[in-house]
């Protein structure tokens, strides 16, 4: 019985775990000049966030995943690196940049995005 009770608790778990947490991360993308990004369950949403060149960019990171792995956010290339804090939205500010493509990711590169100027 008690085996089974826990058999239980450990799917409900693993369930809760692996539930796709959609319904937070809809809201992704503001008309205004900003954008922001869920950074939680091993990835950005959006994965590859579209911002105009030639204008200051600005990326809100809002990190829901406490673990270290999501702590800090660097932009290869362009030498932009930050420290997110958990459930608390950010700004990342950048200069204008040239159309291309500028890939960003936690320090241990398990989190991936890129982000796209055009
Ligand atoms: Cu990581």
């Amino acid at each position: 019985m008690l085996v089974n009770l826990l058999g239980l608790v450990l799917i409900a778990l693993v369930i809760y775990w692996f539930w796709p947490r959609h319904p937070k991360a809809t809201k992704a993308t503001k008309a205004s000049g900003e954008q922001t990004i869920v950074v939680d369950g091993g990835v950005y949403e959006p994965e590859r966030p579209v911002r105009p060149a030639g204008q200051p960019i600005r990326l809100t990171f809002l990190r829901q995943d406490p673990s270290p792995c999501a702590q800090w956010v660097q932009f290869e290339g362009l030498d932009v690196a930050a420290e997110l804090p958990v459930d608390k939205a950010f700004t990342l500010e950048l200069p204008p940049l040239a159309p291309g493509e500028y890939p960003f990711h936690c320090q241990m590169k398990m989190y991936r995005g890129t982000l796209v100027v055009n």
